[in-house]
């Protein structure tokens, strides 16, 4: 509860902030876009975004929270767009209340208004999770979003439930395969072996296939000779703030 307060007061005064990871080509190691995530320190301590998130969820701070995060975003993107230092597009966390409110699409096309983003810059990461329970519903909002013009992503791909008759529904464009797996592919026969399928599927099902977690150079080489197609990770670049991806943009750009 006294998590509750802190975060109802840290959303009013809008101390919740942004940092960013870049994703980079698996080919060319070339960057190609990047991932905006949540930070929230309170009283000097990072407290995690899986738990002020659920907090928020809880709390009903989640829609003004969420919208908040999407607007700096998509304010800050635009930013490096018109600088031309950005590539590729900003991938936004979706939290499950979110992706269910019948509003988010008006919502996003207001901010994306608002900012002056092209939609063509934005990508919005779900879970699988969250498509479990009223999965028509679900399949519904995606075609909705996609039809404004913004790039989907499945997140954590492989720890959910989503089974492969509505995956091939969903219209999806990317696939992020989640890092426990990427964590010991090269150690466990079957996580590689699992990898490779993921990769297989996800392109039998024309998506894009973002490897998420990428430690090492020798997980970028397998990942590569699989056709994986991008990579994140702390091989290329942990988060980031603002102000250091800026830098990060400006360098490799
Ligand atoms: O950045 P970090 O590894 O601590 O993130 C932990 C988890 O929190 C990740 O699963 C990520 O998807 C989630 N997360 C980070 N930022 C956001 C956000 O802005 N919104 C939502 N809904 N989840 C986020
Ligand atoms: O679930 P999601 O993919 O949104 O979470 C991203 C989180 O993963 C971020 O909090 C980030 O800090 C973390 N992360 C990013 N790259 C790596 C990595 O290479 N290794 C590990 N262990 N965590 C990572
Ligand atoms: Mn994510
Ligand atoms: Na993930």
């Amino acid at each position: 509860l006294e998590l509750e307060t802190a975060l109802r007061k840290a959303v009013e005064k809008d101390e919740i902030d942004l940092h960013y990871q870049p994703k980079v080509a698996l080919n060319t190691g070339e960057y190609t876009g990047v991932e905006a995530l949540a930070r929230w320190a309170l009283n000097g301590k990072m407290i995690s975004p899986q738990v002020f998130i659920g907090v928020a969820e809880e709390a009903g701070l989640v829609r003004v929270l969420g919208k908040n995060l999407l607007y700096k975003a998509c304010l800050n993107y635009k930013k490096w767009v018109d600088r031309g230092v950005a590539k590729g597009r900003v991938a936004v966390n979706l939290s499950p209340s979110q992706f269910q409110d019948e509003r988010l699409v008006a919502e996003v096309e207001e901010v994306l208004a608002e900012t002056g983003l092209p939609a063509d810059y934005l990508e919005l990461e779900i879970t699988e999770s969250m498509v479990i329970d009223e999965t028509e519903k679900a399949i519904a909002q995606m075609h909705n979003l996609r039809r404004i013009g913004v790039t989907l992503a499945v997140d954590d791909f492989g720890t959910g439930y989503s089974s492969l008759s509505y995956l091939k529904e969903f219209p999806i464009n990317k696939l992020k395969i989640d890092r426990c797996f990427i964590n010991d592919m090269l150690n466990s026969k079957r996580s590689k072996n699992i990898v490779e399928l993921i990769i297989e599927m996800a392109h039998t099902l024309d998506m894009e296939v973002v490897a998420e977690g990428v430690e090492t150079s020798e997980q970028a080489e397998a990942l590569n000779s699989m056709r994986g197609e991008v990579a994140q990770g702390f091989l290329y670049s942990k988060p980031l703030s603002c102000e250091q991806m800026e830098a990060y943009l400006i360098k490799n750009f």
